[in-house]
């Protein structure tokens, strides 16, 4: 069987597919850069209104709430500023499968189904079960990219992690006991330095991240809406302090990537 609960196999992802131009190449790009461009968004404009939902430090979390056919489906709208990493490590450790398991605590198993090229990939995820809701499971397609600043050449570079459901013949999600879910994710950091006045090489005293994480997550099935939203609550605070700690730790003695 290709589900084993829990464990933290080491993850050997297939070969590149051989295909010049992959069907979701495209796709990938359009949805990329429309993310990128919602993300960018401050929370008060377009006066959508955002409203703050939990506050930790430097961590701000806005919700939208809305329905779809009567399930659950808040957008959410995180921002955060971290100390000592960049834009490009955080990235490199929220895209890289190795790690996730590290991070991930809601994860009961995630393999690679497919490596589309190096900067994307297609993951299979299955999520620990809320008593009394079935299961969950997820296929996504997800990307890392680098987006140089063309406005100002020494302005911070962007990095973006951008996750978006898709389909995949190997996991058709309508047969069995789990329920597919539909998310849409886009995690974009800038990074930001305060060169030394004196001269001296950038530490990481010196730098910072500014992140932006936005998720609207279809439940796929019903689910009470007052369950949901206390999930909501709980998880995502927790995912983002735990996540950023996470590529404090595995950074602070490595050299800085920027
Ligand atoms: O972006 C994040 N992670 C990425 C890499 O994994 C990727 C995947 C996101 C998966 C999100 C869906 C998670 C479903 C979790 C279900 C059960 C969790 C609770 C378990 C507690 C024991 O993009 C970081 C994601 C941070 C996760 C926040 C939680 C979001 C909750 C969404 C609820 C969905 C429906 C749950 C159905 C049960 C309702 C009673």
């Amino acid at each position: 069987g290709r589900i084993l609960s829990g464990m933290a196999v080491p993850v050997t992802p297939p070969p590149t597919s051989p295909m010049v131009q992959h069907h979701l190449t495209a796709e990938v790009d359009a949805v990329v850069k429309q993310q990128v461009a919602m993300a960018r968004l401050g929370v008060g404009e377009c006066g959508t209104g955002w409203q703050l939902f939990a506050e930790d430090g430097e961590m701000r979390m806005y919700r939208r709430e809305q329905e779809v056919d009567g399930m659950v489906v808040d957008p959410l709208k995180a921002v955060h500023t971290v100390k000592g990493i960049t834009g490009h490590e955080v990235c490199h450790y929220f895209f890289s499968p190795q790690y996730r398991y590290d991070w991930e605590t809601t994860l009961e198993h995630m393999n690679v189904v497919e490596t589309i090229s190096e900067d994307t990939l297609v993951f299979y995820q299955l999520h620990k079960r809320i008593w009394p809701a079935s299961q969950r499971d997820v296929v996504f397609w997800s990307h890392i990219r680098h987006l140089p600043n063309d406005q100002d050449r020494d302005g911070p570079h962007i990095w973006t992690v951008v996750n978006q459901s898709t389909e995949h013949p190997e996991y058709p999600g309508c047969s069995g006991k789990t329920v597919r879910i539909y998310l849409t994710v886009c995690l974009l950091c800038q990074t930001i330095v305060n060169p030394p006045k004196d001269g001296a090489p950038i530490s990481r005293n010196d730098i910072s991240c500014k992140i932006t994480y936005c998720s609207v997550v279809n439940p796929g099935g019903w689910a009470p809406a007052s369950v949901l939203r206390a999930v909501y609550k709980r998880e995502y605070p927790k995912f983002l302090k735990r996540f950023t700690a996470y590529v404090i730790n595995q950074s602070k003695n490595k050299p800085i990537m920027f």
